[in-house]
């Protein structure tokens, strides 16, 4: 049979409206899905991350062949397998001879190196198309940030609303504001009725991939299992679905809020699903929005988890692509500690940390106050290396794609691109964390010391960071209360704290 276009779906692009299915004919076209060892391993990921990758794209390509599509799928344990992407797609234009080579851009910059290659050395013409399942095009982005001294993202987003008339009024933002985070940050009170996070069984398929996952990649990080992941847009929908009708109301209040054994608390725990293609960002937008003009959630909750997918989530891409290859170079801080044992095991006696990264292992999760605020923040205080705590997020998390794990990571948590993305480092001491969590209660430090054995590690940590970083810092004026606060104390007290934190930090 004659092929006209192969098609291309990566790992990440599981949606009949991707780009490179727009003009599908299944009479004349064959769609390629190849799982490779480059993609599994380019990173030690996290053993559910792959395994919700793979597990998902089987499901993808059955509901293809169930459309009557013809798709040609390369495992993992082919014994023909070439290993990487575009060998694959060599091997498979070889295979079929098509007139045409169909892509989606990729999210992560290395792979677009690849395909631009691949371009060149094969003579079948090859066709990148942008992938547009996202708000803002990269050139849109690239228009708002032209000419902008500071790229802050709450420009972007009011610029996003308007666009696309989500939470607008005809006189403007509904409500007459566009920001209800005062409203949010709240603590967890201790009779908060806690709605769980569905679970989906693995079924046939599902389980057939967690068993080459065991086999396969026995030294990745994390547990394998329970997996309780969906792994297909039916599922991916009830898990949207829960999350607006039991937990969206809550989220703008608790959204900051951390507790011991509760990893999901009011989140939507949704971003593997959005970032690999299973719910569009417009559509759960769509969802938010009609439980608030139902009145069955309140605008603080609404409008916080819309802006971290209108606002955070595209930001962060149109950050991504406008800098790379060069943003994750910078070292604004001149870090360069090795990352600690401890967030490969959580084996510490930070029991914040410990909680945070026994329930990344657990399951490949950990809301974002926890990625920013514990695991990030400590690495920030502590002066650890950018790309050795990037390689951690990267590997980590279910939903980590370099095209949004590097700008939060680089950017956000380690202020290591120098404020483009932040305005100050999000960095915190002990009492941030008492005040939005139940960790300190069982921890081996006592948060109210300042100094000593028994001190939080993160209130001298905090005062040494600001103190060792005051040239690159000192002249923020976000900064202006710390740093006062930090020239008041006696020099005894600030060699105390040089002291305490050198001590710790070499003991790691
Ligand atoms: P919710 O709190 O329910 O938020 C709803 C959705 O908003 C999320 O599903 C996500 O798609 C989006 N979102 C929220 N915050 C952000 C943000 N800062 N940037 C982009 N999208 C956002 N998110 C990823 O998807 N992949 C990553 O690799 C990733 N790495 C991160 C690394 C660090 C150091 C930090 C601080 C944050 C990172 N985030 C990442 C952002 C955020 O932590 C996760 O998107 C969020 O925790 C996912 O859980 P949720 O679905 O319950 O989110
Ligand atoms: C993350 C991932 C993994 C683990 N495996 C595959 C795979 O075997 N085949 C594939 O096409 N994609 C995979 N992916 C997703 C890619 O890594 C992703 O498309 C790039 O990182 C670009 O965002
Ligand atoms: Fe974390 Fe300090 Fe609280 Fe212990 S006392 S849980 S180290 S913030």
């Amino acid at each position: 049979m004659v092929t006209e276009a192969l098609r291309i779906v990566l790992g990440d692009q599981l949606t009949r409206n991707v780009a490179s299915l727009a003009d599908l004919d299944p009479e004349r076209d064959v769609v390629l899905m190849a799982e490779v060892r480059a993609e599994t391993t380019y990173v030690r990921h996290h053993k559910q991350k792959i395994a919700l990758v793979l597990a998902a794209m089987r499901h993808f390509a059955d509901d293809l062949r169930a459309e009557g599509v013809r798709v040609d799928y390369i495992a993992l344990d082919d014994p023909e397998n070439a290993g990487d992407l575009p060998a694959e797609i060599e091997r498979a234009a070889a295979r079929h001879e098509p007139n045409r080579i169909v892509l989606t851009a990729p999210g992560e910059h290395r792979l677009l190196q690849a395909f631009r290659q691949l371009e060149d050395d094969i003579e079948t013409p090859v066709e990148i198309r942008e992938d547009d399942r996202f708000f803002a095009s990269r050139a849109r982005f690239r228009r708002w940030a032209e000419g902008r001294k500071q790229l802050r993202m709450e420009y972007f987003y009011r610029d996003m609303r308007r666009e696309t008339g989500i939470l607008m009024d005809e006189e403007g933002p509904v409500e007459g504001r566009w920001n209800f985070d005062p409203e949010n940050r709240k603590r967890l009170p201790k009779d908060v009725r806690l709605p769980p996070a569905p679970e989906f069984a693995p079924d046939a398929t599902t389980t057939a991939v967690l068993d080459l996952v065991e086999a396969t990649f026995p030294d990745h990080f994390g547990d394998l299992r329970p997996f309780a992941w969906a792994v297909t847009r039916a599922d991916a929908l009830v898990a949207l679905d829960d999350f607006v009708e039991h937990r969206l109301a809550r989220f703008g209040d608790y959204q900051d809020a951390m507790a011991v054994d509760e990893d999901v608390l009011f989140h939507g725990a949704i971003s593997p699903y959005l970032n690999i293609g299973l719910l569009d960002p417009r559509e759960v937008c769509d969802r938010a929005e009609a439980a608030y003009r139902a009145g069955a959630a309140p605008i603080n909750a609404v409008e916080g988890f819309v802006r971290q997918i209108l606002g955070w989530r595209e930001y962060v891409r149109g950050i991504y692509w406008l800098k790379m290859p060069d943003y994750a170079d910078s070292n604004a801080l001149n870090a360069d500690r090795p990352l600690p044992d401890f967030y490969w095991t959580g084996d510490t006696s930070m029991r914040c940390l410990a909680e945070a990264i026994g329930q990344t292992k657990r399951r490949a999760y950990a809301h974002h106050i926890q990625r920013l605020m514990l695991t990030g923040n400590f690495a920030l205080l502590a002066g650890i290396a950018p790309a050795e705590v990037e390689a951690w997020y990267l590997i980590v998390y279910a939903d980590a794609f370099e095209w949004v794990e590097l700008p939060n990571t680089h950017g956000m948590a380690l202020f290591a691109d120098g404020g483009l993305l932040a305005s100050k480092p999000y960095a915190a001491s002990g009492a941030y964390i008492d005040r939005m969590s139940d960790y300190c209660a069982g921890c081996r430090y006592d948060v109210r010391q300042k100094l000593g054995p028994e001190a939080c590690p993160f209130n001298y940590l905090y005062w040494d960071f600001l103190s060792r970083n005051r040239r690159q810092l000192g002249g923020n004026p976000r900064l202006k209360f710390p740093y006062k606060t930090l020239d008041g104390f006696p020099d005894s007290r600030r060699r105390a704290i040089r002291e305490a934190a050198r001590d710790f930090l070499d003991g790691l």
